[in-house]
Formats: C-alpha cells, sequence, structure tokens
C-alpha cells in the first residue's frame, strides 16, 4: 500500500499521475479535513471533493475545484433570501452536500460518507479523512478570527496573518484506518499541499506525527513551494505570517523529524546542500531529488510520480 497525505488542489494533480503508476487499489489517500465548513446548512468538505472530483475526471480543470460547467441557479436563489454567496458552490456540486449532510444527520460518519461517494464515482483508491471529528483551521488576524474559507475566499487573503490554530485539534481522534495505512504502508508520500493548512492538521491529528516517524516505509515530501513562492494559494502569507521563511527548504523543516526524501523544483537546486544538511542521523541521509514539479499537463504529472514512486522504493 502506498499511502498519501493530500491537501486539495496540488495534491489532486499530483494524484491524477499516481494513479497512472500505481495500481489504484494499492493507494490509500488521508485527505485534510480542517478546511470543512458548514454553509447554508450543509456540511462541505473541500479537500475531499477537489480530490474525488479530480480523480473522476470531472473537476473544473481551469480553478482547480468545483464541477466542469456547472451552473449556480441554487447559489443565485439562496442570495435573493439573503444567504451569503461568496462561496461558490455549483448546482451539481451542492448535490453532493446535501447527500453528505443528509447521511451525517442519520449517523453515518465522515469516512462512510466519504467512501460512499468515492463508490458512486468507481474510484478504487481508498479515501480516509484524516478524522471524523470537525476541526476547523482558525486565521487569526487583525480583523479577529476567520475561518480558512472567509480568510482565503471571502476576504481574498487581504489581512496580515497573525496565527493559525485547528480548533478541537486535540480530542480529534484519527480517522478509522489512519494510523494502520501510515504504519503498514509500503512507502508514504506528502504531496504538494500547503504545509500549514493543508498537511499541518493532518500532522497534528494525535498520533499522526508519531505513526510517521515509527512508520518502516520510506517517506517522500514534493515541495509545494517553487522558488520561494506557491504556485497556488496562501502558503507564503500564511508561513511569513508565522514567522516562517517562505522556502522549500523551510518546509522540508516542517517535516523533518520523518522525512527520508524530498523532492524540489530545478529552479530550487541551489537549495540541495541546504536541505541534504537537515537529516538527523548520520546513517540515514535524506536524499533531495531535483525535478520539474511543476505539473503543466498528464505527461508532466505522471513523470513526477514516476519519479517519486522509484525513489521511495528503491
Ligand atoms: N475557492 C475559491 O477561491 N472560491 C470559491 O468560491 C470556492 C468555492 C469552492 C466550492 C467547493 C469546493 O469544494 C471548493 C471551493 N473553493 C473555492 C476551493 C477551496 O476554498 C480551497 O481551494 C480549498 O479549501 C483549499 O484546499
Amino acid at each position: 500500500m502506498i499511502t498519501v497525505l493530500a491537501g486539495g488542489v496540488g495534491a489532486a494533480r499530483f494524484l491524477q499521475g499516481l494513479v497512472q503508476v500505481v495500481a489504484p487499489q494499492e493507494i490509500t489517500i488521508i485527505v485534510n479535513t480542517g478546511d470543512d465548513i458548514e454553509l447554508h446548512g450543509l456540511h462541505i468538505s473541500p479537500d475531499i471533493d477537489i480530490v474525488i472530483y479530480t480523480l473522476a475526471g470531472i473537476v473544473d480543470e481551469s480553478k482547480g475545484w468545483g464541477i466542469q460547467g456547472d451552473s449556480f441557479h441554487c447559489l443565485d436563489m439562496l442570495g435573493k433570501y439573503g444567504h451569503a454567496t461568496w462561496f461558490m458552490l455549483g448546482d451539481r456540486d451542492f448535490a453532493t452536500h446535501i447527500y453528505r449532510t443528509h447521511l451525517l444527520r442519520q449517523g453515518w460518519s465522515l469516512s462512510q460518507v466519504t467512501d460512499s461517494i468515492r463508490r458512486a464515482f468507481n474510484l478504487e483508491v481508498r479515501i480516509l479523512p484524516m478524522t471524523n471529528q470537525p476541526v476547523p483551521t482558525l486565521i487569526l488576524t487583525d480583523q479577529g478570527i476567520l475561518h480558512f474559507q472567509e480568510y482565503l475566499v471571502q476576504r481574498k487573503m487581504q489581512d496580515p496573518v497573525k496565527g493559525v490554530q485547528f480548533k478541537g485539534i486535540e480530542d480529534a481522534d484519527p480517522a478509522p484506518g489512519v494510523l494502520e495505512a501510515i504504519l503498514e504502508a509500503k512507502g508514504i508520500i506528502i504531496c504538494p499541499s500547503n504545509p500549514i493548512i493543508s498537511i499541518g492538521p493532518i500532522l497534528a491529528v494525535k498520533g499522526v506525527r508519531e505513526a510517521l516517524r515509527k512508520t518502516q516505509a520510506r517517506i517522500a515530501a514534493i515541495s509545494p513551494l517553487v522558488g520561494g513562492a506557491p504556485l497556488k494559494g496562501p502558503a507564503d502569507r500564511l508561513m511569513r505570517g508565522l514567522g516562517l521563511e517562505v522556502s522549500a527548504y523551510q518546509v522540508a523543516q516542517l517535516y523533518q523529524d520523518f522525512l527520508d526524501i524530498f523532492v524540489l523544483d530545478q529552479i530550487d537546486q541551489n537549495l540541495v546542500t541546504k536541505v541534504e544538511s537537515l537529516r538527523t542521523q548520520p546513517e540515514q541521509p535524506l536524499r533531495v531529488i531535483v525535478t520539474d514539479t511543476i505539473m503543466r499537463g498528464l505527461k508532466e504529472k505522471i513523470e513526477l510520480a514516476r519519479r517519486v514512486m522509484e525513489e521511495l522504493l528503491r
């Protein structure tokens, strides 16, 4: 089994390549749920949906989220009733949130609902939410405490970041199968996702970091920062706000205690020696791979996945 830690858009794009290189039945994806939000009385799990829609081939590729060709009549109508419409939920996307919320209210867990949605799309990968309990990511700003989606989408990242909190994380148990997927894996991949708000919440779930330190499997991470900037999203603003250096080196340092392989983009070739120096035990060097990590098309996604798998299983 290959276990993958995933956020949203960057992870989903990488997974499109990985499923061409590794048999989907062999892949377990542990997905961040810190971005989850309740809107219009519905439970929305953006990262889970982004992964499922992308692997199902129905995602809006230009945005990386939502369903291609979706319409927005339901949201327009809700707007007439005075509901906030800043989070662009399409009509077909709404069906997913209605279905999820309906089953959650009947007592299903988020794991069970996610598996049911996965099966509806005939996906053979295993998709596990990191936890079944709500752990919203909160961004501390001088405008007060904002839900991550309010910070990102509603306020368009305009507020300087003073801190990040995963509310309730201390009491959140890993979802069934999460720790086993790490401990029993043949190889583990940390996707090129935001290290603070996508991978950070997964690592903060009880027992996950310890399992990563303990597992016999090699662990590879792909830098989401290229040339000191994210390809998409607020990683730079969040890292700066937390007093961290905005660089691939800093990302490797955040994973230092469990990392075996770090994948840098060609642009960051100059960081190789610095990242290699992060190894904690001399007998277990940190291998740094330099390759093209910018996934323009399927060919690049497959090539990146192939390169990572080659290193992971060598
Ligand atoms: N991102 C936006 O920038 N604007 C939106 O209106 C928006 C709506 C949306 C609806 C469903 C969904 O699954 C994702 C959506 N996203 C939107 C993306 C999302 O906010 C983030 O990209 C992820 O949470 C980050 O991983």
